[in-house]
């Protein structure tokens, strides 16, 4: 049996022998949809995202490069709208590469993204000019979806940039959601004047919540979402110090023109994993990678 494929001029779908499968908009080089061998989708997207390129997909997996948020005072991403412009540029398809040792239960495909300065848009050349690329990797076993990102310095002066991988996990009801793994780490409340805290014990969403926990224990400790006690999705950092957890509750749904239904946010739980605290500086010549996997 192969990994079956497709590479339509918008987006590229690959099928596991076992039946999960994966779409990417090239677009932002957005994972728009997850879905295990029972065709369940894991990742939350808006019905009313545009996946038509006229802005960044409310949902999946948006990549926030170069900056997150925005960050008026850096003079060198100052220009950038928020999250960057890795979330709205138009990413090439560079291939794709899968095995299948022993047989379907193993099998897995790993499919290639690039951005670069010299694919990026000249308009935002100019917000942010800086000689660099990006190779955005996705890979899918039958267990677990990862996404992975190398950010070269392909110029003479350092860069410093800031990234994260902008994940709405799907849940059945945010109400009976637990997150695990965030125990004793530090964290910014962006809903409680950025006053830093400490996580104890388990996070649940019972209203707007926006944390950024800087940084989140150990790389390798996973961040675990359960229902109703039973774990539903671990994910593993690999380089990526950070780890946001939003939920726009109510108010901020209904206040977002392309967040449907408006009661969605139910469903939708964003576990982010991130560079996002301070400024990672790559000098000249040099290389970063940063990695997830999300296990359901
Ligand atoms: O990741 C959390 C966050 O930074 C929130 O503060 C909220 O702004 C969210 O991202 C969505 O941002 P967006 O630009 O996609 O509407």
């Amino acid at each position: 049996p192969q990994v079956n494929f497709s590479h339509g001029n918008s987006r590229v779908t690959a099928v596991l022998p076992t039946g999960d499968n994966v779409t990417i908009l090239l677009y932002g080089a957005t994972v728009i949809s997850w879905k295990n061998r029972f065709g369940t989708e894991k990742l939350w997207v808006s019905d009313a995202a545009k996946l038509d390129g006229s802005k960044a997909v409310r949902g999946g997996i948006p990549l926030v490069f170069p900056v997150f948020g925005t960050s008026p005072d850096h003079a060198a991403t100052s220009k950038l709208p928020q999250h960057g412009f890795a979330r709205n540029s138009r990413w090439e398809f560079l291939g794709k590469s899968s095995s299948e040792s022993a047989g379907p239960s193993d099998s897995s495909v790993k499919l290639d993204f690039g951005l670069s300065s010299a694919t990026l848009d000249d308009s935002v050349k100019g917000q942010w000019p800086f000689t660099f690329s990006l190779i955005y990797s996705v890979t899918l076993t039958p267990e677990s979806l990862s996404t992975s990102i190398v950010v070269t310095n392909d110029g003479d002066k350092p860069i410093e940039f800031q990234v994260l991988m902008h994940t709405y996990l799907r849940v059945d009801d945010i109400s009976k959601i637990q997150v695990t793994g965030l125990e004793d780490s530090p964290y910014v409340d962006k809903v409680d004047a950025a006053k830093t805290k400490s996580q104890s014990g388990a996070v649940t969403i019972t209203g707007e919540t926006d944390r950024v926990y800087t940084p989140a224990k150990g790389p390798s400790h996973a961040v675990v979402v359960s229902e109703e006690g039973e774990e539903v999705f671990t994910v593993v950092r690999d380089n990526l110090k950070d780890v946001v957890v939003w939920n726009p509750w109510t108010e901020k749904a209904a206040g977002m023109g392309d967040f449907e239904p408006k009661d969605g946010f139910k469903q939708m739980i964003c576990i982010e994993a991130g560079a996002v605290n301070g400024w990672t500086t790559l000098d000249a010549g040099d290389a970063f990678e940063g990695a997830q996997t999300i296990s359901d």
